[in-house]
């Protein structure tokens, strides 16, 4: 049974594979995806850890001169209107000098740090016989210098994303508020590439892609300047700042190995984390909420976003967050992956992307977490419930946390490279998944 899975996974993750990274889905997203990356990277390790290098080397060989690693690096190998916004929305702006990578503006959530800590510790004798931490060590620490150093909207010490895209939980019910002020353009002034491949009730709807086209288009036409005045959406998003702060952990550990400065990576991990829960923790909810920084009011739905803080090795606030996540808002321990929205929610939706579905990319995260905080019963237990759950749904983009039926895309990359590293490690009882 689990050769089989990991049979399967691997031949996903090498159908996916175009000479030097990997594409979320054939069909429905035929580019690089930022985030996506790093986490099949995880994967990959298992498979090839030099091919797992490659992936996030060529991630950040399409990084912009300011820092930004971009949402989406499009392959010029295939037509330009095989997903929307494409290349022509982007447009010439965006072309890189140094490689003619013609990019999405926007970013997505920095898990790059972590996954790239991972990738070396799984051959660190080939990593450093091709200095892959050498090489992108930098890179990292510029991508986290851009965030914070522009992305600081609010002045509190923690990133803004300012659009849904760049929260990589993109129709998520946190957004509802600051996106209803949105104006979104006419639908007759785009065409959907998505719903050619997954159905209108797995997606965002048309209302909301005309508010993400407006934000994108906007953003575009005022040069990617960062700023609030300027950026109409802007949030404080938990899942970002835990990242960033994991991943600030995570070059503070790369720093050390390659003889630079650990102490900078440090200094900036704590006060993140200080910042976070400080600003965004509720406690009488015991849940991490996103803010939005033009009104400074916390957003108050229950989502995976606000539960991702688990990956932080030195949350002060773990147990809490786990009674939360135990209890009948998320279920952990009996409803695998981690549900993406609150099951009691009156507008909880199993089938719709962000909005109720559990994804295996957050599933991860919090196993992560929980493994990092020495929660063993409760990561094996996290552990097999998703490999359960690919069991019955097949490698899909999302799964209906209540019915286990699958959604969206199917032969998902993150969904197998998730897959993969669940089975390098032993089953909760002890036994081989
Ligand atoms: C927009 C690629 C990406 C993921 C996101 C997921 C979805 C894109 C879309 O697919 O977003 O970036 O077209 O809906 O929400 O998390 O990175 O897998």
């Amino acid at each position: 049974m689990t050769d089989d899975l990991a049979r399967r996974a691997r031949r996903i993750l090498l159908a996916n594979w175009r000479r030097g990274f990997t594409v979320p889905a054939q069909g429905l997203y035929p580019h690089q995806w930022s985030w996506d990356s790093a986490f099949i990277a995880l994967g990959l390790r298992h498979l090839s850890p030099v091919r797992a290098q490659r992936e996030l080397e060529s991630l950040f060989g399409a990084q912009w001169a300011d820092g930004r690693v971009p949402q989406i690096v499009f392959n010029p190998a295939v037509p330009a209107d095989a997903y929307f916004p494409g290349p022509d929305f982007w447009g010439p702006g965006v072309r890189q000098p140094s490689t003619g990578l013609v990019t999405s503006g926007l970013v997505q959530p920095p898990v790059h740090a972590l996954a790239a800590w991972e990738v070396h510790r799984a051959d660190p004798v080939t990593s450093a016989r091709r200095g892959f931490l050498r090489r992108l060590y930098p890179r990292l620490r510029l991508w986290h210098e851009y965030l914070l150093g522009r992305r600081d909207l609010g002045g509190d010490g923690l990133v803004c994303v300012i659009h849904p895209w760049e929260s990589g939980l993109d129709n998520s019910p946190s957004w509802d508020e600051p996106l209803s002020r949105i104006t979104p353009v006419a639908p007759a002034t785009f065409v959907r590439r998505d719903l050619g491949h997954a159905g209108a009730g797995e997606r965002p709807t048309d209302l909301d892609y005309g508010r993400y086209v407006r934000l994108a288009a906007d953003y575009r036409d005022a040069g990617f300047a960062d700023a609030l005045a300027s950026s109409a959406f802007a949030v404080e998003d938990p899942l970002t700042n835990a990242l960033l702060s994991a991943g600030e952990t995570a070059l503070a550990a790369m720093a050390e190995e390659i003889g630079a400065d650990p102490a900078p990576h440090r200094r900036r991990a704590g006060a993140l984390t200080d910042s976070l829960v400080a600003e965004l923790y509720d406690p009488g909810e015991g849940l991490f909420f996103a803010r939005d920084a033009h009104t400074k009011t916390l957003l108050r739905r229950r989502t995976v976003g606000g539960l991702a803080p688990l990956v932080v090795p030195d949350l002060p606030v773990v147990e809490e967050l786990l009674k939360t996540a135990r209890g009948e808002h998320f279920r952990l321990g009996e409803v695998s992956p981690v549900p993406s929205y609150d099951l009691t929610a009156a507008d909880f939706e199993g089938a719709r992307y962000w909005r109720g579905p559990g994804w295996f990319n957050t599933g991860w995260l919090i196993w992560h977490g929980l493994r990092g905080h020495r929660h063993e019963d409760l990561a094996g237990g996290l552990r097999d419930g998703m490999l359960a759950a690919i069991r019955v749904a097949g490698f899909r983009e999302y799964v209906d946390p209540i019915t286990g039926a699958g959604h969206g895309s199917d032969d998902f990359s993150w969904t197998a490279s998730v897959a993969l590293d669940l089975l390098a490690v032993p089953a909760a009882d002890g036994r081989a998944a």
